[in-house]
C-alpha cells in the first residue's frame, strides 16, 4: 500500500484501521508477558476500546493531545491505540523525565489528558494546567481501563493527520515536538514490514522503551501491521532477555542490547538459533560488535537508520550484502543525498558531507514552531538530518558523524546545550561544556567540564553537582563525571572546541570499566 502523506482525502483512518481494526478477531496470542501469561490480539483490543471511551467521556476531542509518562505495560500499547481509534494525538514521555522536563511539554504541548504513574500524579497535579490528569500503574490498572463502556468506532482521519508527537531536544536546548502524522507512520511501517519480512509467523522480542521512535515506530507498529506476536518486556533486562531470547524469531535493539549480550557467555547459537533477523539502530553500531555477533551466532546484525522525525530512512538488505559499519541504502520511497552543508551541491561518491532526506516518511514540522520547521528543510523538501554521512558505489549510506551537538548515550538523545543550560544556572559554576566521551557499554556517556565561578562563595563538588542536575534533569542526561578546569579549550572564533575535550577523555569511561 503507497499512502500520499499529502493527500486530503479520504478521511477513513488508514492506520486506525491497518493497526487496531485487524486485532479484534485475532483470538490468538499478541503479547506474551514476562510473567508467562499472554494477552491475546482480542483482548487488546477490547482494553483499547475501554480506554478510547474513557478519554472521549472526559472530554477528549479527535486533534487533542493526550500526554502519556508511563510504564511499559499492554495498557500502556493499548493507550497508543486508543489514541489513534479517538483521532487523538498521543504524545508518550519518558518515565525517566523529572517533573520540570515534564511542566515543559505539558505547557507547550497542552495535552488534554495526562495519563501518569500513580506515584507521579501529585507531583505531576501542579504542572498539568488544564489537563485531565489518569493514573495509569506499571501493571496498567488505573481508571482508564477499569472497564466500563467502549468506542467502538474508529474516527475518521486524513493521512495527513497528525498521530503523534514526541519531544526530541535540539542544539538551543529547547525540547521540539516533531509531528508525525498518520500518513507518515503508516507508509514507513509498510516499508519495513516489508522490506524486512515480516509476518504473522513472526515473534519480535521487544525490549526497547515504548514512549520513543524506535519501540513505537518501527517494533511495535511493524509488528502490528505485520499481525506478528510480540514478546513484550518491560526494559531490557540481560536475564529476561536470555530467557526469552530462544522463542523470538526478530529481535530490535539499540548497540547497547548487542554489546551487554555479546558480555554473556550464553549468547550462543542455540539461544538465538530462533532469529531469523536481529535489527539495530538509534546509534552507531561497532563492525567489531557486528563480527562478533555473526561469530557468536552466525547472524549478521542488520543495521538500519533513523530519527524521530523521519522514522527510518535507511537499512541493510534483508536479503543481499549486509555490510558492518554502514546503514544501507535508503529505503524504498526514501530519497536520500550527501550534500555540501554551506552550498547545498550534491558531493560524489565517497565524500563526506550532510545528510538529507526526503519521503513520505518525514515528519509535518514541529509543534508551533513554524520557522524551525522551515529551517531545517531545503526548499525542494529535502530534511535537513543534522547527520554527517557518505555514500558508496553501491548506494549504502556510512553514518559518519554529526553536524548537531549532539550526544547518543545507550540509544538516547543528550543535547549539551540543554545540560550545559542547567549546569550554568546552579551557584558556583561559570560556565560548563558537555560532551560525550567513549562508553563501553552506552556508545557514549555524559561528561561535563565546569569553570568556576570564582566570584561565587559557592564552590560545588562534583557530586554536589551532579545530585543537582540530577533533580532536574533525567538520569540518562545526568553527567556520569564532572571536571573541573580553568578555562574551556576554545577556537579563533570562541567556540568552545568539544572535539578536543573528546580526545583527552578518551579512556576515561574505558580505563575505569565505569558502567554507571
Ligand atoms: C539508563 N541510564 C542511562 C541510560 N539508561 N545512562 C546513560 N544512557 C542511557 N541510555 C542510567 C540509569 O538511569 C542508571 O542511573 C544508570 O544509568 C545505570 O542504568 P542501567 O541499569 O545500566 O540502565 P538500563 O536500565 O539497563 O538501561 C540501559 C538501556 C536503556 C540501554 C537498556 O537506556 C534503553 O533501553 N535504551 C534504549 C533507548 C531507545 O529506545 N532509543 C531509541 C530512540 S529513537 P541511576 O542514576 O538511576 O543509577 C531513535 C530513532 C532511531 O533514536 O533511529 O531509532
Ligand atoms: P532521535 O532524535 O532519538 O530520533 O535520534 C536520531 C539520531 O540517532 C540520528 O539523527 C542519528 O544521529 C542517530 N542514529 C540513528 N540510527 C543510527 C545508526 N544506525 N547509526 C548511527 N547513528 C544513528
Amino acid at each position: 500500500m503507497t499512502i500520499d502523506p499529502t493527500s486530503a482525502a479520504p478521511a477513513s483512518n488508514p492506520l486506525a484501521n491497518a493497526l487496531c481494526a485487524p486485532l479484534a478477531s485475532r483470538g490468538g496470542p499478541l503479547l506474551h508477558l514476562e510473567d508467562g501469561s499472554s494477552r491475546t490480539g482480542a483482548e487488546v483490543d477490547g482494553e483499547t476500546r475501554r480506554i478510547a471511551a474513557a478519554l472521549r467521556a472526559a472530554g477528549v476531542e479527535p486533534g487533542d493531545r493526550v500526554a502519556a509518562q508511563v510504564e511499559k505495560s499492554p495498557a500502556a500499547l493499548s493507550l497508543y491505540l486508543a489514541c489513534l481509534r479517538l483521532g487523538a494525538i498521543y504524545l508518550p514521555l519518558n518515565p525517566a523525565y523529572t517533573d520540570v522536563e515534564i511542566a515543559y511539554f505539558v505547557e507547550d504541548a497542552e495535552p488534554a489528558a495526562l495519563v501518569c504513574d500513580p506515584r507521579r500524579a501529585a507531583g505531576l497535579s501542579a504542572v498539568a494546567g488544564g489537563a485531565t490528569i489518569f493514573e495509569m500503574d506499571a501493571d496498567g490498572r488505573g481508571p482508564l481501563t477499569a472497564g466500563g463502556a467502549a468506542f467502538d468506532a474508529i474516527t475518521p482521519r486524513s493521512p495527513d493527520d497528525v498521530a503523534t508527537i514526541l519531544y526530541t531536544s535540539g542544539t538551543t536546548g529547547r525540547a521540539k515536538g516533531a509531528m508525525l502524522s498518520h500518513g507518515n507512520l503508516l507508509a514507513n511501517a509498510e516499508t519495513l514490514r516489508a522490506c524486512w519480512r515480516f509476518t504473522a509467523e513472526d515473534v519480535l522480542l521487544h525490549a526497547l522503551p515504548l514512549f520513543h521512535a524506535h519501540g513505537l515506530y518501527v517494533a511495535a507498529n511493524v509488528s502490528l501491521l505485520a499481525g506478528a506476536q510480540m514478546i513484550f518486556l518491560p526494559k531490557f533486562e540481560l536475564e529476561s532477555l536470555l530467557a526469552a531470547l530462544p522463542r523470538a524469531t526478530a529481535l530490535m535493539g539499540v548497540p547497547t542490547f548487542y554489546t551487554r549480550l555479546l558480555a554473556d557467555p550464553r549468547l550462543s547459537r542455540e539461544t538465538a538459533g530462533h532469529l531469523r533477523v536481529a535489527i539495530s539502530g538509534s546509534a552507531p553500531l561497532f563492525a567489531s560488535t557486528w563480527e562478533a555477533f555473526k561469530a557468536r551466532t552466525g547472524l549478521e546484525i542488520l543495521e538500519r537508520y533513523g530519527m524521530t522525525e523521519t522514522s527510518m530512512n535507511a537499512s541493510n538488505p534483508y536479503e543481499g550484502a549486509r555490510k558492518p559499519g554502514t546503514v544501507g541504502p535508503p529505503l524504498p520511497g526514501v530519497e536520500a543525498r550527501v550534500v555540501d552543508a554551506d552550498s547545498g551541491a550534491p558531493l560524489p561518491v565517497g565524500e563526506a558531507g550532510a545528510l538529507e532526506v526526503r519521503g513520505p516518511n518525514v515528519f509535518k514540522g514541529y509543534w508551533r514552531m513554524p520557522a524551525k520547521t522551515a529551517s531545517e528543510f531545503r526548499e525542494d523538501g529535502f530534511f535537513i538530518t543534522g547527520d554527517l554521512a557518505q555514500v558508496d558505489a553501491d548506494g549504502y549510506l556510512t553514518i559518519v558523524g554529526r553536524a548537531k551537538d549532539l550526544v547518543i548515550s545507550g540509544g538516547y538523545n543528550v543535547y549539551p546545550k540543554e545540560v550545559e543550560d542547567a549546569l550554568d544556572a546552579l551557584e558556583g559554576v561559570a560556565e560548563s561544556a558537555v560532551y560525550g566521551a567513549p562508553h563501553p557499554d552506552f556508545g557514549e556517556g555524559v561528561v561535563a567540564e565546569i569553570v568556576r565561578d570564582v566570584g561565587s562563595a559557592a564552590a560545588p563538588s562534583e557530586t554536589e553537582i551532579i545530585a543537582a542536575i540530577r533533580e532536574r534533569l533525567a538520569a540518562y542526561k545526568t553527567p556520569k563525571r564532572v571536571f573541573f578546569t580553568d578555562a574551556l579549550p576554545r577556537n579563533a572564533m570562541g567556540k568552545v572546541q568539544k572535539k578536543l575535550l573528546r580526545e583527552r577523555r578518551a579512556d576515561l569511561f574505558v580505563e575505569t570499566g565505569d558502567r554507571a
